[in-house]
């Protein structure tokens, strides 16, 4: 695709800095189509906000400049909405667009390489977190409702699979087996969260590596990013997500399974920098269940992408035919070997907490 043909009249359409020399697609996002675009003067991020996912993107643009705007009277730094040239935070349409300042001197990781970059990231999604808390939550658009619902996730799953439109459920039986056999699994955080015994905050929801900007000198965290997600959760998923990405020894979308472990000196690495981070307001009971709730974004995550993967992928982005199905391969195999390692897991966040 020739991006500067396509997308150069919408960039124009934005208060940038000086004359539009080259757009090209940037990152590994699977929801957006995310955009560099690069000016005489600064560097942009421009993207197509995906529809499908965020339908309501009044409410999503709205979520994300109070979030910013909060952030950064606190002085942290965070993502910079650029307006367009009629003042608007965003340009509105069928498909909506936005941008960004480009965040420079940094670094996105699609797999840790350095166990103290990834503790860095843990204590920087931990502030985030302690931030987030002086967030009015009454503010906030639920921007996709039952996000991290992980029995409801279950539910659309056996949907896909009941459906099985594409014909692909004999490809991936004994994936398909893991998740129905774990299905009494699934509902102990949705289930706190009801009775309270699980606190409800503002959480982050996508906390993935390559959801935060790490400084490329120092290695330590500049920004959280990807903020489409902000809403009403438990800590539970924002600490839960990080490990499913993070703690393996592999890519979220490694094909040669032999090299997909579950990583425990990155989850004690991870924990120290979260933990160290939340430790005035994290509860007994989350502390307690760090370990599952780290499974449970797993297994989710990889119940996600088998879903798409039956439904004909039509929810993530992927680069191959069988992209979602390797992806929910990677999950699966960690999130079985989380199972088998929650008690050095608790052991590790006893100690860190001590
Ligand atoms: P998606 O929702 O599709 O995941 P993201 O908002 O996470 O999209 O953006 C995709 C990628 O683009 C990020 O992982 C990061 O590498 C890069 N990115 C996004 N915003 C910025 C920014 N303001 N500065 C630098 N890089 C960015
Ligand atoms: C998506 O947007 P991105 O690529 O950062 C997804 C997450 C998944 C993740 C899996 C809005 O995150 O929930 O955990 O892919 N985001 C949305 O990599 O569905
Ligand atoms: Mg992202």
């Amino acid at each position: 695709m020739d991006y500067m043909k396509e997308f150069k009249a919408i960039a124009e359409k934005f208060a940038l800095e000086g004359e539009i020399k080259d757009i090209a697609p940037y990152g590994e996002g699977h929801i957006n189509l995310t955009l560099l675009v690069t000016t005489d003067k600064k560097r942009y991020i421009m993207q197509k906000m995906n529809p499908n996912v965020f339908p309501d993107a009044e409410g999503l643009m709205n979520n994300i400049c109070g979030v910013t705007k909060h952030l950064q009277a606190r002085g942290v730094e965070t993502l910079v909405v650029v307006p367009t040239a009629d003042g608007e935070p965003y340009l509105r349409g069928e498909v909506g667009y936005r941008v960004y300042d480009f965040i420079e001197n940094t670094i996105t990781y699609q797999k840790v390489t350095d166990k103290e970059v990834f503790k860095n990231s843990g204590a920087a999604f931990g502030e985030f977190q302690n931030y987030l808390a002086e967030f009015d939550a009454s503010t906030l658009v639920e921007v996709i409702k039952r996000f991290h619902d992980t029995p409801n996730r279950f539910e659309n799953f056996k949907a896909a699979l009941e459906a099985d439109a594409f014909g692909r459920a004999k490809e991936c039986k004994s994936e398909i087996d893991f998740v129905l056999s774990h299905a009494h699994t699934y509902g102990t955080v949705m289930a706190g969260l009801a009775d309270g015994t699980i606190p409800l905050r503002v959480t982050h929801n996508d906390t993935k590596l390559n959801n935060i900007l790490m400084d490329a000198e120092t290695g330590k965290a500049r920004a959280v990013i990807d903020l489409d997600t902000i809403m009403p959760g438990s800590m539970l998923f924002d600490f839960g997500d990080s490990i499913r990405f993070g703690a393996s020894t592999a890519a979220e979308d490694e094909q040669d399974l032999s090299k997909v472990h579950f990583d425990i000196e990155l989850f004690r690495a991870y924990a120290e920098g979260y933990c160290g981070a939340v430790k005035n307001s994290i509860t007994a009971r989350e502390a307690e269940l760090l370990p599952y709730g780290s499974y449970l974004m797993t297994i989710e995550c990889g119940m996600r992408f088998l879903t798409d993967y039956l439904s004909g992928d039509t929810y993530f982005a992927t680069k191959y035919a069988g992209h979602n199905l390797v992806r929910a391969r990677t999950q699966i195999k960690l999130a079985g070997e989380m199972e088998a390692s929650f008690d050095k897991m608790g052991e590790i966040i006893k100690e860190i907490l001590a």
